[in-house]
């Protein structure tokens, strides 16, 4: 045999070992889903039937958070954090600067495959996956992708008129007929982006699911308006629903917005039949996790510009070989170490820039802790630090502190921080935030140099799309 042809044999078995002995992964992300949006973590009303079968085969995490944002846009940080496994203070937004995960399971000997949402520039994407299906890129779409004529107002199709296939549909075909082409010689990491729950909230008219606004609970820590400025009470995503916050208009959102998530729970199960149809049913890791939450009415907020439980923690669910199943983790994590547990799991070296740590043993042990602390940001004007059981955070543009015990007020409504006995606690932690945020490189700082009022009402103008405060 010819040298050459040797090599090609060589590197044929050894592709071939490492697909026998390698997991293979199955990425699944969605956008903007609130961590309470699971039926079996707790949710009463929600359907969601292929979430819960995944939370029975694996472990979900109940404290796994984004790190925060630097823009209103926060799935572009989020997923560069996810991607790259460097932290908030640490990215490049376009994902050029720094070796990704993704491109690391490809230099590994993994097939790596995405589709769906990408919100990182297009020239990361060739750079991270060896194969991109149907990535749409940018910011705010309809789903539905019918022309704009055949739209009503409010981005629902008018009625007679046909949409072609809806976004997240589309992106899980190319999933399935990604896994379909697989022929076992190569293990595989396939990211499925999903564009939803992310409003619009849009499905197609006949998905037979649909909630009863009236039957739709208000979040516990619902409020008509935010108590005071946090320094992004305008931006878009607060503008999609007046002030104040009325009761109905909530309902009446969260009954969309949850049928969004039952939607994609559909198009989750699709994938889940598919593996488990496959030959690699046995070998690959499934993970569940969306790049944010949300607020829906929390403390009189709609978007995830804040730093407020709701809108920082997400889903994140590990399934598969080497997983404890149908358990829950309170270890907690940043998405961040996500991918660098992936490649714990998976055998691949990580990029020489990720920062993120590795989990692994928590999947083999639920009951083991992760980090002991974590830190938030939202542009210069929200922080904060989460020490395992108390949550501070600072908005230095007013000078205000919120404190807030996640053990005994996990919807965070009673601000502890007007409590002299909680002084000294107070002024530990701002000490410990303002330590860890020059330590990850952050010199924002925790008292702005000019002051501004607290107080806030709804202005009479309100910034336009294009416009500065959008
Ligand atoms: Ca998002």
């Amino acid at each position: 045999m010819s040298l050459p042809r040797l090599i090609v044999v060589f590197c044929a078995m050894a592709l071939s070992l490492r697909a026998a002995t390698t997991p293979n992964v199955v990425f699944i992300f969605a956008d903007d889903q609130r961590a309470d949006t699971i039926a079996a973590l707790g949710n009463p009303v929600i359907k969601t039937p292929n979430l819960d079968r995944l939370v029975k085969r694996g472990v979900a995490f109940n404290r796994a958070y984004m790190q925060g944002g630097n823009q209103g846009a926060t799935c572009v940080p989020s997923r560069a954090m996810l991607l790259s496994g460097r932290s908030l203070a640490q990215i490049d937004e376009k994902l050029m600067k720094h070796e990704t995960w993704p491109h690391a399971f490809g230099q590994a000997g993994y097939a790596t495959f995405a589709t769906g949402k990408w919100h990182n520039g297009p020239p990361s994407i060739s750079k991270s996956f060896q194969n991109a299906k149907a990535l749409f890129v940018g910011g705010m779409v309809n789903p539905l992708k019918a022309p704009t004529s055949d739209l009503l107002p409010n981005g629902k199709l008018t009625p007679g008129k046909v949409a072609p296939k809806h976004l997240c549909e589309e992106a899980t075909d190319e999933t399935l007929a990604f896994l379909k082409s697989r022929d076992g010689r190569q293990p595989f990491f396939a990211y499925l982006a999903f564009d939803g729950p992310h409003d619009p909230h849009i499905v197609p008219d006949d998905f037979p699911v649909k909630y009863d606004p009236a039957s739709i609970p208000l979040p516990p820590n619902f409020l008509p308006q935010h108590p005071f400025d946090n320094g992004e009470m305008v931006i878009r995503d607060e503008q999609l629903l007046p002030w104040p916050r009325r009761p109905e208009d909530i309902r009446a959102m969260l009954a969309d917005y949850y049928r969004y998530v039952s939607f994609l729970d559909l198009q989750i199960g699709r994938v889940l039949d598919a593996v488990d149809a496959s030959p690699y049913a046995a070998s690959t890791i499934i993970v569940f996790a969306a790049d944010s939450g949300v607020a829906r009415g929390s403390h009189g907020l709609i978007g995830k510009q804040n730093l407020y439980e709701h809108s920082m923690r997400v889903p994140l669910i590990f399934a598969g070989p080497g997983i404890a199943a149908d358990q829950r983790s309170e270890a907690m994590c940043y998405l961040f170490d996500v991918m660098p547990t992936l490649g714990k799991l998976c055998d691949v070296t990580a990029p020489q820039t990720s920062q993120g740590r590795d989990f692994a043993e928590v999947l083999k042990d639920p009951a083991r802790p992760a980090r002991p602390s974590l830190m938030f940001g939202y542009k210069t004007i929200q922080k904060a630090l989460n020490d395992g059981r108390w949550k501070l955070i600072r908005y230095p543009h007013i000078d205000r502190t919120q404190l807030f015990d996640l053990r005994s007020d996990p919807f965070e409504t009673k601000d502890l921080s007007a409590d002299p006995a909680q002084a000294d606690r107070i002024k530990a932690m701002l000490e410990r935030l303002a330590a860890e945020m020059k330590a990850d490189g952050d010199d924002d700082p925790l008292t702005a140099a000019k002051i501004l009022p607290a107080d806030w009402k709804a202005p009479a103008k309100l910034p336009q799309p294009g416009q500065k405060g959008y």
